[in-house]
């Protein structure tokens, strides 16, 4: 008994006076761990008579939490003093730059058809998408494209090895008019919508890449003539270009979906090297650049859409977004664009927080 309380003695003076956690830990181990002195003496308890038991168990017991208790007490007094001097050395600077995270950009074409989307939303167009596998007739056929015309030529086209279940040929788009075929077929007149895109032509070279952006738009009501082409043209080019002195010129063309068929050119100026437009392409140093097609749309693409051409009139366009971009924000390469280089998009690309707006201006200022 006396040898009990002595050792119980001798640990909790050990622990009183420890001064470290590692130390702490070895008490703990020397009295309470698996071989420690306390835990040997609690394996005795199980060899003995029950009588035995009765009489030295409550000692061994107490003598247990006594250097339990013992340690719990030092432990936290020993990390309450580490984190007391931890508080006088260590210092926090909070005037120094937080770390800056990586911040992604948009990509001048996304930021493009995001522009577009909001000035023809503003003039009552609705955003339609599709497949970019189409099958012949949605890419062709309804289009008024004959057999014969050249596009449908394999050396033009990306065409499927495999054909669809009513055997027609599949394809990679050649250009978003299949979304407006399916718009009409799927809910009739009127129709009034833009459908942007990516489009696949087998063509590369400095001005070419074989897969690129393009958006078309197409009005369908009672009565629509070339008056309501020009004007939407008009209103949507001085939105985007951001210029009251957009000046338009209106050819003659030909494509087989449109009846009749118009080539549209604006007026621009050389700035530094740079083409700016704005201002007639016949004033002094001014020319005319190609912009876009667009035309009525031809009467038998309205019939094998399902409308009568008898009630139904309509104009639509088409133009390159990725030039488009190249025009209004100065980039001179257009495989630039889907190199995937991050310099390049550090460069042009636009902050996720520009959101184009018609009273904030549509377009961003470098
Ligand atoms: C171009 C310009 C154009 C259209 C696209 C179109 C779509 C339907 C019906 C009639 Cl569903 N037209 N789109 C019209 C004129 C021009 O694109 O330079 N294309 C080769």
């Amino acid at each position: 008994m006396t040898e009990l309380k002595d050792r119980t003695a001798a640990s909790l003076a050990a622990i009183a006076a420890a001064n470290t956690l590692d130390a702490l830990e070895a008490l703990r181990i020397d009295a309470l761990g698996k071989q420690g002195w306390i835990s040997e003496l609690l394996k005795t308890l199980g060899r003995m008579t029950p009588e035995e038991r009765q009489t030295q168990a409550p000692a061994i017991q107490a003598a247990r939490s006594e250097v339990a208790d013992a340690l719990a007490d030092r432990k936290q007094a020993l990390e309450a003093a580490d984190l007391e001097a931890r508080l006088a050395t260590e210092t926090l600077d909070l005037t120094l730059p937080a770390p800056e995270s990586p911040r992604g950009s948009v990509h001048p074409v996304s930021q493009v058809m995001d522009e577009l989307a909001e000035i023809f939303a503003d003039l009552g167009f609705a955003v339609k998408t599709g497949p970019e596998i189409e099958d012949e007739w949605h890419n062709f056929t309804a289009l008024n494209m004959p057999e014969s015309h050249p596009a449908r030529a394999m050396h033009d086209t990306f065409y499927f090895p495999d054909h669809d279940d009513q055997g027609r040929r599949m394809l990679l788009r050649t250009h978003t008019s299949p979304v407006q075929i399916r718009t009409m077929v799927a809910e009739g007149a009127p129709v009034r919508i833009i459908a942007p895109g990516r489009v696949y032509r087998s063509d590369s070279d400095a001005t070419h890449t074989p897969m690129f952006h393009q958006i078309e738009g197409l009005v369908i009501d009672r009565g629509i003539h070339l008056g309501h082409l020009k004007w939407t043209l008009e209103t949507f080019l001085k939105a985007f270009f951001e210029r009251d002195d957009i000046v338009l010129r209106l050819r003659p063309s030909y494509f087989p979906f449109t009846e009749p068929s118009v080539e549209v050119d604006v007026g621009f100026a050389l700035e530094n090297g740079r083409r700016v437009l704005g201002g007639s392409g016949d004033a002094p140093g001014h020319a005319w650049m190609e912009l876009l097609g667009s035309g009525m749309v031809n009467a038998r693409v309205l019939e094998m859409s399902g409308l009568d051409p008898a009630e139904w009139q309509g104009f639509a366009f088409g133009l390159g977004v990725d030039r488009l971009a190249m025009l209004k924000y100065g980039m001179d390469d257009l495989r630039a664009f889907f190199d995937g280089d991050i310099r390049w998009l550090r460069h042009y690309g636009f902050s996720a927080f520009d959101q184009p707006t018609l009273s904030g201006g549509v377009g961003v200022r470098a």
